[in-house]
């Protein structure tokens, strides 16, 4: 009977071989995907590729991903990180510090640890130990500047989303002073040559956020998740929000009912839309996904979010449709 209801369950899909694609969030999707690429483009393995595409990112100076992002309220750069493959062996690491790579670390608790999640403190000695470098702690020069002028407008309460009044505060990809994109949270979900799927996700959270917060990014099933017989989702914006409806979750089970990724990710969208009502107009979620087939798509709440995905046709930045605009 139990296995009945099981096999009744089980997704349809074929795995699509000789195929790859990675897709991944914002415009600087367009850099990371090329490091992917590296992987993927020599038949490599999805969770591989996934790694190495995100770790350009958080090597690149910009507000919201690695060492050189914007801080927490107390001045400390804080990042969250996390890694899914095929097996649905995952990693992640949240409140971590002065460490370069936090995908890496994430990669390593899912491979050398009987554990998920490893945070703060923890989960820097564990870094040390499997030989990463301490970094010095300091802020980027953009960083500093930021975090320089928030003080001086911000008053130091622990007021939620105090950083989203009057626009989409930290979550607005914009033009940084020596002319690079900026950008938000990265995250990245690809299917190699065997079909076989992986994602990560990586951040430093909401610039100026509470010590101590995280985010939907290193939580599985909410920044990230991949079932390789259905397609994997990734999230980017507020995170409470998508924490909220299990995001990342619930847009591969909605496509795993046969959805597709855009519609799986509209429907998810529409999900917090009911929970928060009209506070939607302060926030901005965003959801990415890919499905086994190797179909990409993606829906926002607010205009503005778009990803990046390159295959052996294509490379190219698409812009989401959202709900509102
Ligand atoms: C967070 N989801 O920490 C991240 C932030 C983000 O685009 O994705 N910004 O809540």
């Amino acid at each position: 009977m139990m296995a009945g209801r099981f096999a009744n369950a089980r997704s349809t899909y074929r795995t699509i071989k000789g195929n790859p694609i990675v897709i991944s969030t914002w415009d600087a999707g367009l850099a990371a995907n090329l490091g992917a690429w590296e992987v993927l483009g020599k038949g490599g393995r999805a969770l591989d590729a996934v790694e190495k595409g995100v770790m350009v990112t958080e090597a690149s100076q910009n507000c919201c991903v690695g060492l050189g992002a914007n801080p927490d309220r107390d001045g400390f750069v804080t990042l969250d990180a996390c890694i899914m493959d095929e097996f649905a062996n995952c990693g992640s690491v949240a409140f971590l510090e002065r460490i370069k790579h936090p995908v890496s670390v994430a990669r390593r608790v899912m491979e050398k640890t009987p554990h998920v999640m490893l945070v703060g403190s923890g989960a820097q000695q564990f870094a040390l130990a499997e030989g990463f470098p301490l970094e010095d702690g300091k802020l980027s020069p953009d960083a500093k500047e930021a975090y320089e002028k928030w003080l001086k407008n911000s008053e130091y309460k622990p007021i939620i989303n105090i950083e989203n009044n009057g626009n989409h505060g930290p979550y607005a990809p914009s033009i940084l002073d020596n002319g690079e994109l900026n950008h938000d949270t990265i995250g990245m979900v690809a299917m190699d040559t065997n079909g076989n799927l992986s994602g990560s996700c990586t951040t430093s959270g909401l610039g100026f956020k509470m010590r101590g917060r995280l985010g939907d990014s290193p939580i599985i099933g909410a920044g990230l998740f991949v079932d390789n017989e259905v397609g994997a989702c990734t999230a980017t914006g507020q995170g409470e929000d998508v924490i909220r409806v299990a995001g990342s979750h619930t847009v591969v089970e909605l496509m795993r009912q046969g959805l597709s990724p855009e519609a799986a990710c509209k429907k998810a969208i529409e999900r917090i839309i009911r929970v928060k009502k009209s506070k939607v107009q302060d926030i901005q979620v965003a959801f990415l996904a890919l499905n086994k087939k190797g179909q990409a798509g993606a829906y926002a709440i607010h205009k503005g979010f778009s990803y990046a995905l390159k295959s052996n046709q294509a490379e190219k930045l698409i812009a989401a449709k959202s709900i509102l605009s």
